[in-house]
């Protein structure tokens, strides 16, 4: 067994585990999405069969980024749009670690933005799940990168003049090997969305539909959706890239006509993830970073011991 998780515990596991000891009062709003992403993922939890201790989740600055303090695992509340950074570090150090990132659609659009497109390229082994409710909820209600064209928010009265990004088709294009949407709605689709997502062996992204009733008073709850493994409609191969894009596209342009389609959309299992590749070169070692930081006996120079002795 690793000095750094439970791996190899073969146990039943509860979803409740996942909730902490002393559970705080949620302070999201009564019928904020927020709360299907947490129950989702909960759910999720047991049916990879990880435990809370082999698990960190890293968020970003918002309502979405309070996830942390409902959830029970190692944690990290970074700073705004910093997640994915810090969510690499961690995986970098600790290969064992199930590393899962979260945050809203400001953070990891707008701020952070730069950040998902070279983790998605560097295909880092993680999911990544964002809170997708079209503005900035936590700063109460301004533009964000996937506010509908014409929508009038404090930042842009006159409503925004430019047109919303397209988040499935843009991490594709960078890179990433795992890429879905699902809805706070959905919660069925979404917890067997997000197993799969932290099952998938490089980056996942899950763009994740959350509505803000005190923010975004004319957002769409998001339904009805239709799922598009499940409906007739639609039949593309996962693992067309060319098809994958044509359904993302159709997909980001549905969702502002009114029209939601979720479900899995592009599934690359072939391509070998950033630690895997690294490793394989002998960039870097097979055992995790991060013991190293225990073994007294480890001829490497500790930054922090380095900076201690630098300025005394
Ligand atoms: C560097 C920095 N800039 C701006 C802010 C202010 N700020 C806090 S949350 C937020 C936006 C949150 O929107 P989103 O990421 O969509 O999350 P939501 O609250 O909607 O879940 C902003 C701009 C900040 N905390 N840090
Ligand atoms: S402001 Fe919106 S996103 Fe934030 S907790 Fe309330 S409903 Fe949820
Ligand atoms: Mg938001």
């Amino acid at each position: 067994m690793s000095a750094f998780s439970a791996i190899g515990d073969e146990r039943e596991i509860d979803r409740d585990e996942f909730t902490p000891g002393i559970e705080p009062q949620a302070t999201w709003c009564p019928g904020c999405g927020d709360f299907g992403v947490l129950k989702a993922l909960k759910q999720a939890m047991p049916m990879v069969g990880r435990n809370p201790d082999e698990v960190a989740l890293f968020t970003g600055i918002g309502c979405s980024g309070k996830l942390n303090s409902y959830f029970n695992s190692y944690g990290f509340h970074t700073i705004h749009g910093r997640s994915l950074p810090v969510a690499r570090a961690a995986k970098l150090a600790n290969p064992e670690l199930e590393v899962i990132a979260a945050g809203g659609d400001g953070d990891g659009y707008g701020i952070g933005g730069n950040h998902l497109i070279h983790t998605a390229r560097e295909n880092h082994d993680m999911t990544y799940i964002v809170f997708n409710n079209e503005i900035f909820g936590l700063t109460k209600g301004q533009t964000s990168p996937t506010s509908p064209k014409g929508h009038k928010s404090k930042t842009q009265p006159h409503g925004s003049a430019k047109s919303p990004i397209r988040p499935l088709s843009q991490s594709l294009n960078a890179g990433a090997t795992y890429i879905a949407r699902t809805a706070a709605v959905n919660p069925n689709q979404a917890k067997e969305i997000i197993a799969e997502a932290i099952e998938h062996d490089g980056f996942a992204h899950i763009d994740f539909l959350t509505q803000c009733p005190t923010w975004n008073k004319d957002a769409k709850h998001y339904v009805p959706y239709t799922d598009i493994q499940q409906s007739d409609e639609y039949d593309h191969n996962v693992s067309d890239r060319q098809e994958a894009a044509e359904m993302m596209f159709q997909t980001e342009n549905k969702l502002y006509e009114g029209e939601v389609l979720t479900g899995r959309y592009y599934v690359d299992d072939q391509s070998p993830s950033y630690g895997e590749e690294k490793r394989a070169t002998g960039e870097m070692p097979e055992e995790p970073l991060a013991e190293r930081y225990f073994d007294e006996d480890a001829e490497w120079e500790r930054t922090y011991d380095e900076l201690l002795h630098h300025h005394k």
